[in-house]
């Protein structure tokens, strides 16, 4: 379970401190709870290898795993995706968007209107694929390493990540979220996924 790498209030006015408070102290921990009472001898280093190849894992648990193994896997990711520091993409990164998009914005305005759009709980990410970059979404904490995709960025859109502030306004939460988004951690995650 990694602590936050900011303080609670940190992303303020843009997430609420109630709201990481209970994200990551409830709801994050309670999917390492669950993780840890069906695979109780797992390493964090095993998890994002377990959660490429779901299919190997006994049927009994493999559900499980995939729920509370992802839940626990994605909120590693998703604390390290934001930053109260507004700092923008590298270049290699920007020209990669533009590749694939057109240009940043463009990636921004596209990543937005999936995360708004997603029926129910789950996540909008930019992701590696064999093919290159893409927008991919996932259902309940379905990581995109199952379907054989890297995940670079990604948008909780579960309720518990803003319905204490935005309430059914999820629109409001994604502009707001893009805001505050760790460039520089997902420009090193591109380099890495690249092969850089
Ligand atoms: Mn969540």
């Amino acid at each position: 379970m990694p602590d936050l790498p900011y303080s609670y209030s940190a992303l303020e006015p843009y997430i609420d401190r109630r709201t990481m408070e209970i994200h990551h102290d409830k709801h994050h921990a309670g999917y390492v709870k669950n993780l840890n009472s069906v695979l109780p001898d797992g390493k964090d280093s095993e998890l994002p290898g377990i959660l490429s190849r779901p299919g190997n894992l006994p049927e009994d648990i493999r559900q499980k795993v995939i729920n509370h193994g992802g839940g626990t896997y994605n909120h590693s990711l998703f604390w390290t995706y934001m930053s109260p520091v507004q700092n923008p993409a590298g270049d290699k990164l920007k020209a990669a968007l533009t590749d694939t998009f057109g240009n940043p914005d463009a990636f921004i305005e596209k990543f937005s209107a999936v995360a708004r759009s997603h029926f129910g709980s789950g996540w909008t990410w930019l992701v590696m694929t064999p093919q290159g970059l893409s927008i991919t979404e996932t259902d309940n904490q379905d990581c995109p390493l199952s379907i054989g995709q890297t995940p670079l960025l990604g948008i909780d859109i579960w309720e518990h990540s803003y319905y204490l502030k935005y309430q059914n306004r999820r629109a409001d939460y994604v502009d707001a979220w893009v805001k505050i988004i760790n460039w520089s951690q997902v420009e090193v995650n591109f380099l890495k996924a690249a092969g850089h």
